[in-house]
């Protein structure tokens, strides 16, 4: 890992080895065929099994729900990781790990999280998180338009669901609808249920080696053993989004790497005016400016991932890192596809797959504007929504 300020000495042995042990996976059976994933718009489905024998697919979670039990840390060594090869692998385990397993785990009965948990872990079954709709995503509860009415023991779900990871994958897909009164309640809807319907976005430029998808849900009948029972209001699918949101504060970290070496090492062999582009004053700006960003955004990630063990984490210091973290992985990935000059402009380097990557990353979660606005209130006490 790149580690101008020595991080891994603030790591366990334990943490170190699960990064490391993730990095030599992925070096081997990832990173060499990502270029053609991504060119081709394909997940690559086959490392699902794969994930799961490497403890990625929910690793904090306890043992006996098919977790590890690892730190906080652990898992944002994970999605660093992850993310180093692309964003769209990152996302996968997000989704997975955070936005289907934590929710089942926080606010699921006994008899789901025993029916769902360990086959998600195995990666046997595979989860989709359906908050954003049509209408807008920053805004959930004002826009939410998925309706939940109850005749009997059954809910009656109708609406839509817009940009949903996974969707086209997705065995369950937690559904965030609302009652009657207006109350948002989770659903874990199986995604053979009839009325249920999952088209993946095409001509998508960004997150290629990822699938997004729109789902429609017409009259569809689900149990209200499936219904999440802890789970009420905005607040439960919101604190989802801080669980994925820690693992993003990490994972676009890798990514900055990625540039960063690429762009050093380009720099380094390429020259112009008969010195190498890695001696001009201009080049050195912008690879101190990169190596000093991906050094700060690493300490703010250890530093959160230990608040978030000690139980102490506020959902406005993830918006932090969250905002900060990608604005400076996007900025370095546009600065190393210029120092690639004209070869920074194709896919044989991977500055441009993870500068058009970051854009969705800047985008979902909770737009960059959108923590601003978060942060704006924390400061002020206001909210300028
Ligand atoms: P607001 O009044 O602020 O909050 C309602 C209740 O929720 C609590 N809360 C949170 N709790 C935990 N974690 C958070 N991050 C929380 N943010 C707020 C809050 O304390 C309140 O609790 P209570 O007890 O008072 O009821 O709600 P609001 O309607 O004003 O909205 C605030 C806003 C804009 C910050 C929020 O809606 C927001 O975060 N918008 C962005 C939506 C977003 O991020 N969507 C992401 C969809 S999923 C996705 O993109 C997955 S990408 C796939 C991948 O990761 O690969
Ligand atoms: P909008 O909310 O319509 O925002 C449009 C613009 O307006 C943005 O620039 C925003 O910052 C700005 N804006 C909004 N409100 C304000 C304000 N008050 N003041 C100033 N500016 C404002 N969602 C899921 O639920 N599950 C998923 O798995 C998932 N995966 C995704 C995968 C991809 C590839 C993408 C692109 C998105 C995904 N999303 C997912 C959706 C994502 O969370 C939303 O795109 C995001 O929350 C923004 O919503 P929106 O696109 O509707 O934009």
């Amino acid at each position: 890992m790149l580690d101008f300020y020595a991080l891994e000495d603030l790591l366990t042995p334990e943490e170190r080895e699960i990064g490391k042990a993730a990095r030599r996976f992925l070096e081997k059976e990832a990173l060499p065929y990502i270029r053609g994933w991504w060119e081709e718009g394909v997940f690559p489905t086959h490392l699902i099994p794969r994930f799961a024998e490497m403890g990625f697919l929910g690793p904090t979670l306890p043992p006996e729900y098919g977790g590890a039990g690892v730190s906080s840390a652990a898992y944002g060594l994970i999605a660093y990781e992850l993310e180093r090869v692309d964003s769209g692998l990152r996302s996968f385990v997000s989704v997975q790990s955070s936005l289907v397993m934590y929710p089942i785990y926080a606010f699921g009965s006994e008899e789901q999280k025993r029916a769902f948990l360990p086959k998600l872990a195995r990666g046997e079954m595979v989860g989709a998180f359906g908050l954003t709709e049509p209408d807008g995503g920053s805004d959930p509860y004002g826009n939410m338009r998925t309706t939940a009415r109850r005749e009997g023991d059954t809910w009656v779900l109708n609406g839509s669901k817009m940009w949903i990871t996974n969707g086209n994958l997705a065995h369950i897909a937690l559904i965030w609808a609302k009652d009657q009164e207006g109350r948002v309640l989770g659903f874990l809807v199986p995604t053979d249920t009839k009325g249920f319907q999952a088209r993946e976005i095409p001509h998508k430029m960004s997150l290629r080696a990822s699938v997004t998808s729109e789902l429609v849900l017409e009259e569809v009948r689900v149990p209200e053993e499936l219904r999440l029972p802890k789970a009420e209001g905005l607040k439960a699918p919101l604190s989802c989004l801080t669980q994925a949101r820690f693992g993003i504060a990490w994972g676009v970290l890798g990514a900055l790497e990625a540039v960063y070496t690429e762009a050093l090492e380009f720099a380094k062999s390429r020259s112009t005016f008969g010195t190498p582009l890695a001696q001009k004053q201009l080049v050195q700006a912008k690879l101190a400016e990169m190596l000093s960003d991906h050094t700060e955004g690493l300490l703010l990630a250890w530093r959160l991932a230990r608040l978030k063990d000690e139980g102490k984490l506020t959902p406005a210091q993830v918006s932090l890192a969250k905002r900060q973290n990608v604005m400076k992985a996007l900025k370095a990935a546009r600065l190393a596809r210029d120092i690639l000059g004209g070869s920074g402009i194709t896919l044989e380097y991977h500055a441009i797959r993870h500068m058009l990557n970051l854009e969705t990353v800047y985008t979902y979660e909770g737009t960059h504007d959108i923590h601003t606005l978060v942060l704006g209130r924390e400061a002020t006490g206001l909210s300028a929504f």
